[in-house]
């Protein structure tokens, strides 16, 4: 946190996941660890978030949003998007690279992150239904249809396409969330590439940060 900087974004009063990372407030302090960018943490409980102050932030009552001076922004692409355009290191300067890593940023959220976010319903939301039981092999297969085809096209590579992207930001904040569920492990390179990703100094700083601020909040 910097006392000078004008960057607000805010993020669970209290984690549910006691600060494992995975809520997404994460990823945008990931965001501005990349691009050395300050920033403060406003934390929102969950009452607060539906609450009519927080809805003129965030239409659909949720974490993060970024305040930076007049301007507010929610959803995490949107956020993540508007950093790497204000900053070099994100995105390559190059027009079809940087078209590509915006794609990648796309494809993370909306196509790889979708059948993850759907195995949390599943086992949280769902948890009671009789029918749960039965669907929970088809999501993990969603899932897996996914990682197959995403680690065929990431190969051997280091990242999706050169150099380090906020597309890779992005794309490794997704499949974190999938591995507790044991099905990253399943394709080790893309177990490998994740770990590149948290191994990445602005990465540790931003995890580091989010634990310091949920650190024995666990709430189970
Ligand atoms: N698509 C949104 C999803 C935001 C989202 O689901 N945020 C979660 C925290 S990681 C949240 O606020 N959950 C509480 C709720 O929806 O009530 C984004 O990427 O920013």
């Amino acid at each position: 946190m910097d006392v000078l900087t004008t960057i607000t974004i805010t993020a669970f009063e209290r984690s549910p996941d006691g600060g494992q990372g995975l809520a997404r407030d994460t990823r945008v302090r990931w965001a501005l660890e990349e691009v050395r960018q300050p920033y403060r943490v406003r934390p929102v409980s969950f009452q607060a978030m539906k609450e009519p102050a927080h809805l003129a932030l965030h239409p659909f009552g949720q974490i993060p949003t970024y305040q930076d001076g007049d301007l507010t922004l929610f959803e995490t692409g949107a956020i993540v998007l508007h950093i790497a355009q204000q900053h070099t290191g994100l995105l390559p300067d190059d027009a079809g690279s940087r078209a590509r890593a915006i794609a990648w940023m796309f494809a993370a959220l909306n196509t790889v992150e979708p059948p993850i976010l759907e195995l949390t319903t599943a086992k949280i939301l769902e948890r009671d239904r009789p029918w749960t039981a039965e669907r929970l092999p088809l999501v993990m297969d969603r899932i897996r249809d996914r990682l197959k085809q995403l680690s065929a096209r990431l190969g051997g590579a280091e990242w999706l396409d050169g150099a380090f992207s906020a597309g890779d930001l992005l794309m490794v904040s997704v499949l974190l969330r999938s591995r507790p569920s044991g099905l990253l492990d399943e394709y080790p390179n893309l177990a490998a590439y994740v770990a590149r990703g948290e191994a990445r100094p602005a990465y540790r700083r931003a995890f580091a940060a989010q634990l310091a601020f949920n650190g024995g909040q666990q709430t189970g």
